[in-house]
């Protein structure tokens, strides 16, 4: 028998500052890398975004006509700080009092990210996370929020999807690209986070903090034992090196002896063991988009798949070989889509680790269109996202604690690399990647459908 969606349950939606907020340069603000990265040629940079900085007032009236009980939403490092460090910009924090403020006005529980992909130009300028110095400033930066919002924001989360920063990193946010570094740049950005957890306990007592990776479950292509074994491998870089830093303040021993086997193990200071263990998370966030099907792939194999002319998956070669699932369905821009997987993660994280777990991404990147009457029938969008709320309950019936979801978008944003053609929101907005037209806002089909989902708890 399915049981309930929990009575306080968090029904939200997610957006970042980066790609939703604008005004990059206003009211103080300093460059972020993404300020100054080239742009994919085709999609629009992230000047303007889609103004959240100056519409945020009625963006979170409207996402209180959806119903939402929280928001989830991310602070940037260069509103506050504008070189990453030291002065401080007070028309920033002005900024996220509204936001927060208005939030509460309307009803909305505030849950914000402290870091999604928008480390300050001016740190990046003197090695971004390979220069140890990060870590005191993203700690300077805590402090700064949980001082300054630390009275009402009861959510916090650290940094959003390490683990595809280190993975991909030189598109969303880290330009290291030797492994040995990457694997040093982890280590320092494990130690901000951890010391973020504990300053936030010490601060703000009655506040919950938690970490923000992409988490999915990895399947074997077969069942024959090499495969399992590079899929079991793959997990443990791709997913619990993460948490299990967090939670446990331990490496994992797999990803350990594979940085071992490559000498790219981190250069690990007298203290920094200890100061991992000091932090720790009340909960387990996630975002969830799609599982990924593995092989196992030797030293002289080529570690990617390709069908035609396009690339499918990446792996490396000796250890996993990514595949693609052909029981899966796979979205416009080709991300497989898999509900039932999303059931097998959640599974996995709570055996793990024990703790309750929000998901703060999920969702349906897709060209919209607007109709002449300002409807926008996004069908497949419900299609998907009643999918993954129909698992989420069948693995809620399964044991798992998960206290909240946060489709990803609340609102049109700029996607990491498909600029405005690829729209995740419940709420339209009148812009594309060339043209900025009027920005207004427009309800779509899943607007009034989520809205009923978070009515009826649910049952939709
Ligand atoms: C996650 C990021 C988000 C968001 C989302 C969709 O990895 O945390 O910032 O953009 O993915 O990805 P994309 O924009 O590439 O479609």
């Amino acid at each position: 028998k399915l049981v309930s969606f929990p009575k306080d349950f968090l029904w939200g939606a997610s957006t970042s500052a980066y790609q939703v907020e604008g005004a990059a340069l206003e009211d103080g603000k300093g460059c972020s890398v993404q300020d100054v990265k080239e742009v994919i040629h085709g999609t629009a940079d992230f000047k303007v975004a889609s103004d959240f900085y100056h519409h945020y007032k009625e963006d979170i009236e409207m996402m209180a006509e959806m119903g939402l009980k929280t928001f989830r939403f991310s602070i940037a490092w260069t509103r506050l700080l504008p070189n990453g460090t030291g002065e401080v910009n007070q028309k920033g924090i002005d900024f996220y009092n509204n936001v927060i403020d208005t939030c509460i006005a309307n009803g909305i529980e505030p849950f914000v990210t402290m870091y999604h992909f928008d480390l300050p130009a001016a740190l990046d300028i003197k090695g971004g996370w390979s220069n140890p110095e990060t870590i005191d400033a993203f700690v300077e930066f805590s402090k700064l929020m949980f001082e300054n919002y630390g009275d009402r924001v009861k959510y916090w989360l650290t940094i959003n999807e390490q683990n595809m920063m280190i993975l991909h990193g030189a598109a969303i946010g880290t330009g290291t690209t030797t492994q040995k570094q990457l694997m040093q740049d982890n280590h320092h950005m494990l130690l901000a986070q951890a010391k973020a957890m504990k300053l936030c306990h010490e601060m703000c007592p009655n506040a919950k903090i938690g970490p923000a990776p992409n988490i999915s479950a990895i399947y074997p292509s077969s069942c024959k034992p090499e495969d399992i074994l590079a899929a079991d491998t793959f997990s443990a870089i791709r997913n619990w090196l993460y948490l299990d830093m967090a939670v446990y303040g331990e490496y994992n021993a797999t990803v350990w002896s594979y940085m071992r086997e490559k000498d790219i193990l981190p250069e690990i200071k007298a203290g920094d063991m200890e100061i991992m263990k000091e932090g720790k998370p009340d909960f387990i966030a996630f975002n969830y988009y799609c599982t990924q099907a593995v092989s196992a792939c030797d030293k002289d194999e080529s570690s990617s798949e390709t069908t035609g002319d396009q690339q499918v998956a990446v792996g490396e070669a000796g250890v996993y070989k990514g595949v693609d699932n052909p029981y899966l369905p796979h979205t416009d821009f080709g991300w497989q889509i898999d509900p039932v997987g999303f059931r097998n993660t959640l599974r996995e994280v709570y055996s793990r680790y024990r703790l309750p777990i929000i998901i703060t991404e999920n969702g349906l990147g897709a060209y919209d269109q607007l109709e002449e009457d300002g409807s926008i029938h996004d069908d497949y969008r419900i299609n998907y996202l009643r999918q993954h709320i129909e698992q989420m309950q069948l693995a809620i019936s399964d044991g798992v604690k998960l206290f909240g979801y946060c489709p990803w978008s609340a609102i049109d944003l700029i996607s990491t690399h498909q600029g405005f053609a690829k729209r995740y929101g419940f709420i339209y907005v009148n812009r594309d990647d060339e043209d900025i037209k009027d920005l207004k806002r427009y309800k779509k089909d899943s607007f009034y459908w989520y809205q009923k989902v978070i009515k009826t708890n649910g049952e939709d």
